[in-house]
């Protein structure tokens, strides 16, 4: 987003603004712990671990399908406040500039006049952190937008840790999509410290033709090795990590969030023509995927397998999902769930997460993983409301299978959803 040269005073007033709103979020991972020996579920045997699968999967893990009216969901946006760089310099946080029809986030700009506002235009935009953030994945927004001389509407991702690697661009920024003016191509675009030049422009960019005055879907493919960006699902570039990559030139190593604005007026594009306002971008859906070993890690099967249970009830359940229309519980004395993960390759570094929740204050329940060639990890989550927890793991030097768990070592009852193991 940022064509423009940035001063230190800027760079200070966004830092600073997106630390404030990084630290009010509830979903913030624990730190990982190992379980206590009364936690380990290995006690009792699983009664049928069948190896069935190795093809990763996209599996659904987070959606926005902005199909309501009126206000964006709080639990996954935020209004982008303003500030003092060229994209958020008319960020106005009010329905009007950013609201839902019925079927799409509508983002706006215009030149009306706000009393007590004394800027020349006002813009909306939303933005994900503290609510919501992501590391490898594909992210995928469908979107259409207006043109129009001095506009710029944008789907982008800042790093939800924004100093990690220093500021900015040092801790990257993605761009799945920008686009200026009356132009007949859009914007892809990666931002870090040896790609970003003095003036804020990058060399690690790509334009894509697109279907004007329609809808079309901008999308991402991250891996701890590349990221591809996509128009219609069609490969348009791809930024890959070089090999012995240092953060300079890899800093996408961490999670980001998601932000979708309509701006313009300033930096890139340039002056806006108000003849041609008001601009909008209208977003139909994001969502996110997670590129899974876990094979029916949403529980929306027919069945449980390939998991298998042991222990007290366990059974698939409609009303508690956290996406799609299932989710798996567990009620009553100690139980567990576990799937036998095959195709690991040795000496590889992965990540088994999930979503959980329980159902009143001081129970519990672990998502962890053992027979991978280390030590069993668990994570152990008690929230009331859907929380992600995972655990990262190396296999052994000859280890090709996990087992990766959903364990609830009391009494109680427990809700899991969108299971996924990752490549780190
Ligand atoms: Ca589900």
């Amino acid at each position: 987003m940022k064509k423009n040269p940035l001063n230190c005073k800027n760079v200070i007033m966004l830092l600073f603004t997106t630390l404030v709103i990084t630290s009010c979020t509830k979903q913030g991972l624990q730190p990982e712990q190992q379980l206590t020996e009364r936690d380990k579920p290995e006690t009792i045997s699983a009664t049928n671990n069948v190896a069935l699968l190795s093809t990763p999967v996209y599996q659904l893990i987070w959606a926005d399908e902005f199909n309501t009216s009126g206000s964006f969901n709080a639990n996954n946006w935020q209004y982008s406040p303003r500030g003092t760089v060229a994209w958020n310099k008319y960020m106005t946080a009010t329905p009007t500039y950013a609201s839902q029809n019925g079927t799409n986030l509508v983002l706006r700009m215009d030149n009306a006049t706000i009393a007590g506002d004394a800027v020349p235009y006002h813009s909306g935009g939303v933005q994900s952190n503290g609510k919501f953030n992501v590391k490898y994945g594909k992210i995928e927004v469908r979107a259409k937008f207006t043109l129009g001389q001095g506009s710029w509407p944008a789907i982008w991702m800042m790093p939800d840790s924004p100093v990690q690697y220093g500021g900015w661009p040092n801790s990257g920024e993605i761009d799945i999509m920008e686009h200026v003016n009356n132009e007949t191509v859009m914007h892809q675009t990666i931002h870090n410290a040896s790609v970003t030049n003095a003036n804020g422009g990058s060399t690690a960019t790509h334009s894509a033709s697109y279907t004007q005055a329609d809808y079309n879907t901008y999308a991402i493919e991250w891996s701890p090795v590349s990221i591809k960006f996509f128009v219609n699902n069609i490969l348009q570039y791809t930024y890959s990590k070089a090999v012995g990559a240092n953060w300079q030139q890899w800093p996408f190593d961490a999670p980001f969030y998601l932000i979708l604005n309509q701006a313009g007026g300033a930096g890139w594009p340039g002056p806006i023509t108000n003849s041609n306002l008001p601009f909008s971008m209208q977003v139909d859906y994001v969502r996110v995927y997670k590129l899974s070993q876990v094979e029916n890690g949403g529980f929306e099967g027919a069945s449980l397998s390939p998991w298998t249970s042991w222990g007290s009830t366990v059974s698939i359940v409609t009303g508690n999902a956290r996406s799609g229309t299932k989710s798996i519980k567990q009620t009553g004395a100690q139980s567990s769930v576990e799937q036998v993960i095959t195709g690991l390759t040795p000496n590889t570094a992965y990540r088994f997460a999930g979503y959980a929740k329980v159902s009143a204050a001081g129970e519990s329940v672990s998502i962890g993983v053992k027979s991978y060639g280390g030590t069993q990890v668990g994570y152990s989550i008690n929230t009331t409301y859907y929380s992600l927890g995972g655990v990262n793991f190396t296999t052994g030097a000859t280890n090709t299978s996990a087992t990766v768990y959903f364990y609830k070592a009391a009494s109680g009852t427990v809700y899991g959803d969108d299971f996924y193991l990752e490549k780190q």
